[in-house]
Parts: C-alpha cells; structure tokens; sequence
C-alpha cells in the first residue's frame, strides 16, 4: 500500500562520500566504492540515496565549496564513474538526489576569479562592498558591516586585488553568490538542468534558507543583533530573506517543470515551522521538503559549545510543532543525524555498555521514524555507530571545529582547552566523519587493512564491536532492526500518511504518540486504521503514562490489567525487546529500560 506523493512512502540515506568505502587504498571514500556497496543499501531498503558533495573543490569544508559544478574531483573520481552510479542506482530500483551548494562557491571557482579580477561580466556575481566610510582597508573593525562567518571571526574578507570585501557566511573560501542578479540564477538553473539531465533524481540544497539576503531600501546589507562574540550570525541575519519564495519558485519553473518523480529537500535553518508549511505546501510551487533544525539546536545553551544533556519535554513540544505546522498541507523531514551533527546514541542515548546501546539506538530510530514525514538515514547510524571518541585537538580536522577553537579557546578565551576539547567530543562535526565501520579490520573495511594509507579520518576502535558485517548475521542488531523499520514505513499506510497527535506531553521519561488514519479513505485497504508509539527514552524503567494507556486500551488506573483483557502479540507490529517482554509491559504498564515499541490497538 502506497500514499501519494511517491516521497511520503520513502527513506533517504545520505552518504558522506569521503567517509563511505574506499576503492583505491588512499584513504579517501570515492564514487567507486559506493557503487561496490549498493547491494548492502538496497538490501536495507531504502528507496533514495543522497550524497554530500563530490564535484570538484579545494576541499577547504570537504567539497561544500565548488570550484567546478560540472565536475568531479578526482579524489572522488570521474563524471563517467558518476554515471555508472546514476546507472547502478537506478538499475536496483532506487534514485539518487546530490548535494547543491549554491549559496557560495568556492573562492578557487572560474566566476570568483573573474569577480575578483573587476572583469565586467561577472563584477556582480558575489556580495563586493567598500571598506567601512573613513577605515582603512583590511584592518579590523573596517568590515561593511557586523556580520559573523558560522565558523567564526567577521563574514567579510578583504581583497587587495579588488580593493573591495566580499562576504562569506562560512569560510572566506566560500563567498557568497549575489543571487539578486538574474545571471547568477541562471546560471544555477543550467546547471541544474545539466544534472537533471544526466539522470540524477533531484537535489538536497545547502543553506538554501540564506540565498536572499536582507536589503535595506538604499541596497545597504544592516547590521544585525550581536552574539557573544561579537558579531551577528549570518545564518539568523539572512535566513528567510524578503525574495527566497520568489527565488525557489523560480527555480521550480526553470528546473522542474515537466519532470516527474524528483524530489527536492531544502537545508532551512532558521525557517519556522510555519515558513515550512508555506515553502513546502505543493501549490506554492517551492520546494518538496526542508530540513528544520530547531529539534536538534534545543540542547545548549546559547552556542553548541555549550551542550545540555537531553531533556526530553522540549524535544516532544519542537517535534511536535514541527508535525502540527504541517498536518493539513506541506511535509515534513525526519532525521536526527547528518555529516554536521554528533551521532544520536551518543548524544541522547546511552553507549556505556553495548545492551544499552543496542536498546538506545533502536528506541531512538523508532521514534524517529514513526513520526509523520519522510526519514533521513545518515551512513552508520542503521549500525548504532558512536561518536569518535577523540581526546586530542590533533585528532579532528573539520575546519569548523578548528576554527571555533583558535576563535574560542585562543583568542577569545570563552572556554579553556579541556572546556572546548569535551565539547568538541559531544559536537564536533568530525563525530560523524568517521569512516563507515564494514567490519572488524584494521581500517574497518573502509581502506584495505594492509594499505600504506591511512584513513584521512581515524576509525573508531570500537570496529570490533560495531560493524556491517556482524550486524548482517545477527538477527537483534541495531541493523536488523532499521531494516524492520524501513519495511514498516513500506507496508503499513498509517504510517506513512496517518495524522500524527503527541501524548503526554509532560512526561520526562516516555515519548508516545498515536497516528490515525481516520478521515483518509483508504480504509478498503486497511482493518487498522491507528498505531500508537511508546518508548522510554531512559536507562530506567519507566511507567507507561495515562494518556498512552488510554490509547493502548488499557485501563491506565488498573494496571495490572485484569484478566478479560486480550492483548496479541501479533498487535506489536515492532519492538526492541522480545514481543513476549512488550506484552508484559503492556499488562504491568511498566516499561523496561529503553523499551520502544508499536502497538495497533
Ligand atoms: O551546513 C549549514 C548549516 O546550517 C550549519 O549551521 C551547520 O549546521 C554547521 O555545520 C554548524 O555546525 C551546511 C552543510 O551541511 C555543512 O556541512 C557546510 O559546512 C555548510 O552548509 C556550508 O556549506
Ligand atoms: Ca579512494
């Protein structure tokens, strides 16, 4: 049984190509390595495979700054080992959507160059504005404006060749495209057809929320509210900007019209959820879904670099307005983890014995996907992969992390080392980089174990325990268990489509909901028309809470249940302890430590 459109029923996989599988023994993942592992994903289930960047880059922050959108760097390998992807995806049934970084580029791209350079085509391509009125050019404090890069320090870098600053909201090797000259769109939107046209099945786009940027009436770009570091974050300043519903329709038309079966995820910070019912809702005509990050950015307190353990009330009420915002028209992404943020079981689940685990991984992947939307699964977390366990600043090298500690930690002095060395093990971006633990050798099976070269990452030791090929045989692995997950979503219409309602809110250790069916006509298909999800996200037992009773069909005053009640075990479609264990949690009401599962009343 399917819902409409194609993409409600589907799971995302994003690969991180550089940390997927090796082919040649440098260390590097590569295009030739995915294809020799498309067997395992198509195995797994899922219907779409997303890749992080792999066109041709100076690889400044790991190819998400382009020099060349027409071609592939060859550390990842050739546009004809692209297509035998293309190819091999498509022939196991599955699409594949890749990255689109058009927010900037790289500064080593063709168009910078010729900006740079004054050349009179291209002048206007990226953001060029004067030394700040009676400043002298270069020195600090001379910037247009108080904008901040997100890895630190001013968004402005100055240019001696053009005597000009140009801004950047990452790294100055990835200035910002001025997406309000018309040539700079259509040049995105022939690229994008190019690909279109080479058989990829659609984009996952950058910061997709940043391309239009706040204008005043002159055509000044305004100061915004400083941070604790005193500049404004570019990320808030231009998120949402005046012309970005107008831009993605745009590229809707230019790109989309007249294709089928593609599908478009926007990258959205700062967009509310109510933004993303408006951007995702089809007869607007932007895009299909976004990724909100409000879920993942609760737990800190005002930077990530000063991380909280996980409290789940809030996480219920974020969840829950990002499910409600979207309940009537627009969709929703599901994902906990991607290339940028630490690995869940690390983050809110618990690694300090492998049960705990193994149940923390699976209760996590279960809440996640029963959710109403469409699952992004990030390489390695369908293996309960941890975070690095780095202890050592030489260990890590996304330019994100180093950069926030010279800014931090040397010049800024808002954390000491140790500070930023343990919040750099729960945060940093590297925790997620990590090449892809296959199986127990030296190199995990991502490089050949007797290579000269090592990793460009270190491999988790924890390899041993944590691999692909153990996992394939062992019928309880966090594995096994997404496998289950994925199949779920594919047979059963309540969840892809049914109508998502939180219970108990308040409660600090369980996260139920019910989803439904009703008032969707496709009960000729279905004798079940509402499931309802219960998992205690503690390494306690926990009591199933009144509302979740009620929804279960259990008297919630009068557990244990009496005997007239029937409760089959058939009706818990899926559990992360025996079904025999979920039954007696359901007639005692207790639940067991990470006990997550469904249960169709
Ligand atoms: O990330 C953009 C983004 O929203 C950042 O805030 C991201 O969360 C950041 O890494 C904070 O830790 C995208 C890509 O996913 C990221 O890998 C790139 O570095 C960035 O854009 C620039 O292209
Ligand atoms: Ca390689």
């Amino acid at each position: 049984a399917t819902v409409n459109p194609w993409w409600a029923n589907a799971v995302v996989y994003q690969i991180y190509p550089r940390s997927f599988q090796d082919s040649n023994n440098d260390g590097i993942g590569d295009l030739r390595g995915i294809i020799s592992r498309l067997d395992y994903l198509a195995n797994l289930g899922v219907d779409v495979i997303w890749l992080s960047p792999v066109y041709k880059s100076p690889q400044d922050d790991n190819g998400y700054d382009i020099s060349d959108y027409q071609d592939i760097d060859p550390m990842f390998g050739t546009l004809y080992d692209m297509d035998d992807l293309i190819a091999a995806v498509h022939e196991r049934g599955m699409r594949i959507i890749i990255d689109l970084v058009v927010n900037h580029t790289s500064d080593e791209h063709a168009w910078f160059e010729a900006s740079r350079e004054g050349s009179a085509q291209y002048a206007d391509w990226y953001w060029w504005r004067p030394t700040k009125e009676g400043h002298t050019p270069g020195a600090p404090g001379s910037e247009p404006n108080n904008w901040g890069s997100d890895f630190g320090g001013s968004a402005w870098e100055y240019s001696p060749d053009r005597g000009e600053y140009y801004l950047h909201s990452f790294s100055p090797k990835q200035p910002d495209l001025n997406w309000e000259n018309p040539a700079v769109r259509q040049a995105v939107y022939d690229m994008m057809n190019w690909w279109m046209d080479r058989g990829i099945d659609g984009f996952r786009m950058d910061v997709i929320t940043l391309i239009s940027k706040p204008l005043t009436a002159d055509g000044d770009l305004p100061d915004g509210v400083p941070g604790e570091d005193g500049y404004a974050n570019a990320q808030i300043v231009m998120a949402d900007g005046p012309r970005l519903d107008e831009f993605l329709s745009e590229m809707r038309h230019a790109v989309f019209e007249g294709r089928e079966g593609f599908l478009t995820v926007g990258e959205a910070p700062g967009i509310t959820p109510d933004r993303n019912r408006e951007i995702t809702d089809p007869s607007n005509h932007e895009l299909d879904m976004l990724f909100l990050f409000h879920h993942v950015e609760f737990d800190a307190r005002g930077s990530k670099w000063n991380p909280l353990p996980l409290d789940i009330v809030p996480l219920k009420r974020i969840m829950a307005s990002e499910q409600e915002a979207v309940e009537d028209s627009g969709w929703a992404s599901l994902f906990f983890n991607n290339h940028d943020q630490p690995r869940v079981v690390s983050r809110w689940g618990d690694t300090t014995s492998e049960e705990s685990r193994t149940l923390s991984a699976k209760a996590l992947g279960l809440v996640l996907h029963m959710h109403r939307g469409t699952p992004y699964i990030y390489q390695g977390e369908e293996l309960g992969m941890t975070n690095a366990g780095f202890t050592a600043l030489d260990q890590y090298r996304d330019i994100e992390s180093l950069d926030l500690y010279r800014l931090r930690v040397l010049a800024m002095k808002l954390s000491t080392h140790d500070q930023m060395l343990e919040a750099l093990g729960r945060r940093s971006r590297d925790n997620a980089r990590t090449p892809m633990q296959w199986d127990s050798s030296a190199f995990a099976g991502f490089t050949d174990a007797d290579s000269p070269t090592e990793p460009w990452l270190p491999v988790n030791p924890n390899k041993e325990m944590i691999n692909a090929s153990d996992e394939e045989h062992d019928p309880n692995s966090v594995l096994a268990f997404y496998r289950e997950l994925i199949h779920l979503r594919h047979s059963n219409p309540v969840i892809a489509a049914g109508r998502w309602s939180l219970l108990d809110g308040e409660d600090k250790r369980v996260y139920a909901f019910v989803r439904s069916l009703e008032g969707f006509d496709l009960s000729d298909t279905i004798e079940h028309q509402q499931v309802v999800v219960v998992a205690n996200l503690t390494g306690r037992s926990a009591q199933i809470p009144p509302e979740a009773a009620a929804a279960l069909g259990l008297d919630p005053v009068a557990f244990p249940v009496d005997s007239g009640m029937t409760i089959d075990e058939d009706n818990v479609l899926i559990s992360n302890y025996p079904r025999s264990q979920t039954l007696s949690a359901l007639f005692t009401g207790r639940l067991s430590p990470w006990e997550a599962f469904v249960y169709q009343p």
